[in-house]
């Protein structure tokens, strides 16, 4: 974690400061330090929800392959991650976005804040301009008439779940799977904001998954300044201006004091 007097954080808290738009992109790793475990790290937070499923990949799991062979296990699957989710607290990473909107938009600017994540939490946290890329898991739809519907707190009793819409058919998380497409205005919204912001930033993502990873590209060819938080280096580490190595927990808040002082009580 780079000290506060560290050069590229100085910088980068120099370009917030002066930023009037600002887009971040964000993945699992901003939501680790509230227990809610990455898709490709290997090294479960401590406390963290894993065990259960550790013998599963992610991965293999999230995809509508599995869901058609195997729709017992991988609803379960997505039940037991809703709970945690539904449990689990924002850290203070999600905190800073959530200031970070504020101050923009107390500056006249504008925070578009684009996540990969499903578990809601820029949301329990404060912020109010949120791009959900992959969708939420805590809606569920019909697999036969797209209905909607927002399961109860508890764990549910039937897998796959029923739907309540039509006979015969099941319910489904609303997440986004590998090969299928993202939610139109979703995408279009990030695009926009990623090719007109001052300031990009790539924050807590492994940024190898499409379209997600690919909106840095179309920041930094629009001449937007770049930065990345991540503890550990990623695909977009060489191409930033910034990287900052370090729990997006840690480094998020320290960032925000530096480019608008303390936070008001
Ligand atoms: C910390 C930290 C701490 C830890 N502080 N940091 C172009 C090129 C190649 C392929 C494609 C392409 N365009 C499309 C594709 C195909 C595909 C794709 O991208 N494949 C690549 C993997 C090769 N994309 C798609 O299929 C997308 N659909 C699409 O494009 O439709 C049109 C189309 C289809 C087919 C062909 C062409 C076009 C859909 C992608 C959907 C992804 N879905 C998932 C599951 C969501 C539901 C669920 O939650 O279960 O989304 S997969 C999974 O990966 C999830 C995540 O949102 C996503 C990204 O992961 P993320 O968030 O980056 O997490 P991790 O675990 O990878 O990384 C965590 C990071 O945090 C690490 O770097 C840590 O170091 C760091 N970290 N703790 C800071 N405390």
């Amino acid at each position: 974690m780079p000290g506060n007097d560290h050069p590229s954080l100085l910088m980068a808290a120099r370009k917030l400061a002066s930023a009037r738009r600002v887009a971040v992109v964000t993945g699992a790793g901003v939501s680790a330090e509230s227990g809610i475990p990455t898709f490709r790290d290997k090294s479960a937070m401590p406390g963290s929800m894993q065990a259960l499923w550790k013998d599963f990949d992610p991965l293999t799991l999230a995809t509508p392959e599995a869901f058609a062979s195997d729709p017992q296990r991988v609803s379960r699957w997505y039940d037991w991650r809703r709970l945690g989710c539904l449990a689990a607290q924002p850290n203070p990473g999600h905190l800073a976005l959530a200031r970070l909107e504020r101050e923009l938009a107390a500056r006249a600017g504008r925070l578009t804040l684009i996540t990969q994540n499903v578990d809601r939490l820029h949301q329990k946290a404060g912020s109010a301009n949120v791009v959900e890329l992959h969708g939420n898991i805590l809606a569920w739809r019909c697999t036969s008439t797209g209905r909607e519907v927002t399961p109860p707190p508890e764990p549910m009793t039937q897998f796959p779940p029923v739907s309540p819409f039509r006979q015969g058919a099941q319910l489904r998380p609303c997440v986004v799977w590998f090969g299928e497409m993202l939610p139109p205005d979703a995408i279009s919204a990030a695009d926009e904001a990623a090719a007109s912001c001052d300031v990009f930033m790539s924050v807590g993502t492994s940024a190898v998954v499409y379209p997600a990873a690919g909106l840095l590209h179309v920041a930094r060819a629009a001449g937007a300044f770049t930065v990345e938080v991540n503890k550990d280096a990623t695909p977009a580490t060489g191409v930033v201006d910034v990287a900052l190595q370090g729990p997006s927990g840690e480094i998020l808040p320290s960032l925000l004091r530096l480019a608008f002082g303390h936070a008001p009580p």
